[in-house]
């Protein structure tokens, strides 16, 4: 009986962990620039929030050495940019209609999002 409790308290400890780790990073972009991190397979942070209706800049920082990080293609605004390693490279972006338009690699493996939201 115990031992059944202990296994069910470390499964709900592995699930609860599993989320936490799996949480994609969210943030909003407010003054400034933000800095996109490609390292290790994944956008650094990897959902970026933006207001409709104005310019966006995303500043991406390649870390990853593979030429597997080195473009980053906009597919719904038909923007493909190369990388260069361990430099700043900034992709305008065109004001847009509200929605989540995704950003990844070209093979697709780095996955990221971009969410434009409605202006209050
Ligand atoms: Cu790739």
């Amino acid at each position: 009986m115990v031992l059944i409790n202990l296994l069910g308290l470390l499964l709900i400890g592995l699930i609860i962990w599993w989320f936490w780790l799996y949480k994609p990073k969210e943030v909003t972009a407010g003054e400034g620039v933000i800095t996109i991190k490609v390292e290790n397979g994944t956008y650094e942070p990897s959902r970026i929030r933006v207001q409709a209706g104005e310019p966006t800049t995303l500043r991406f920082l390649r870390k990853d050495a593979s030429p597997c990080a080195a473009t980053v293609v906009f597919a719904d605004f038909d923007i493909s940019e190369e990388l260069p390693l361990n430099k700043n490279k900034d992709v305008f972006l065109p004001p847009s209609e509200p929605g989540e338009y995704s950003f990844t690699c070209q093979m697709q493996m780095y996955r990221g999002a971009l969410i434009i939201i409605d202006k209050k």
